[in-house]
């Protein structure tokens, strides 16, 4: 009765764990595709976790003054429903797993999104990476920045990615979004933000003495805000936070 009892409040902690640990509103589809398997998986992974533990601690409490223990004899039943059982999770969570990995904003190269494939109504962002820092560059816009990543909310981006000198990467937590950029290669990522507000980009493969300090800020935008921003920067006009200069005032000698 008291182990019942115990394994009540276990089945009540556990589902109150999961309740409870809910992740907040993603901020990114990539994330929100992320989060949402993590969720599936666990709601798969729980109860057999669950069921293992409880067969243990039955197993352990009927079994414990047992002093002549025999081994199973052959079950082909009980081994064809394992079998099955564990055949299908396999199978869930395979099926689960290919359709974020096929997701075109998780996987943009294997979903046949190229520099100028079929999703040409992206908003493009170039960024370059070099020992040991980014550089953004917006061709709609003219524009060209360091240190901050400005963009906007609602709306398709696909970030071409390329280093000057060695591996980097471009990893943003909050958006769900990790790819490593190579010398001599071009790589993409694509999202669609879903908050404002400002967030962290780091590098994630040791580049150097310098790996450390290279990060950046992303600032999310709403399109009117975000659109009043790059007007004022290919006008020229110089922000107080990390906007350098237009594309075009770089490319004409002093
Ligand atoms: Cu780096």
């Amino acid at each position: 009765m008291r182990l019942t009892r115990a394994l009540s409040w276990l089945c009540v902690l556990a589902l109150g764990a999961v309740v409870f640990s809910t992740p907040a509103a993603a901020q990114s589809v990539n994330r929100a595709a992320i989060d949402e398997l993590n969720e599936q998986l666990l709601y798969v992974a729980l109860p057999l976790t669950l069921f293992v533990e409880l067969m243990l601690v039955y197993a352990i409490y009927r079994f414990h003054n047992n002093d002549d223990p025999r081994p199973t004899i052959d079950d082909p039943a009980l081994e064809v429903t394992w079998t099955a059982a564990t055949g299908a999770i396999l199978v869930f969570v395979g099926v689960s797993g290919f359709f974020v990995l096929a997701n075109p904003y998780i996987s943009p190269a294997a979903a046949g999104v190229t520099e100028d494939g079929g999703m040409s109504d992206d908003m493009e962002v170039e960024v370059l990476t070099y020992q040991w820092g980014y550089e953004f560059s917006y061709p709609d816009s003219n524009v060209t920045t360091s240190e901050t990543l400005y963009l906007p909310n609602n709306t398709d981006i696909r970030f071409t990615l390329r280093s000057s000198d060695v591996i980097h990467s471009f990893y943003i937590p909050d958006f769900g979004i990790k790819q490593d950029i190579f010398p001599g290669q071009e790589t993409t990522a694509r999202t669609q933000l879903t908050e404002t507000g400002t967030y962290r980009l780091y590098c994630a493969e040791l580049c150097g003495s310098g790996h450390a300090r290279m990060q950046a800020d992303v600032v999310v935008l709403n399109q009117s805000e975000y659109d009043a921003w790059a007007d004022g920067l290919s006008r020229n006009t110089t922000t107080p936070d990390g906007a350098n200069a237009t594309r075009a005032s770089l490319a004409q000698p002093a």
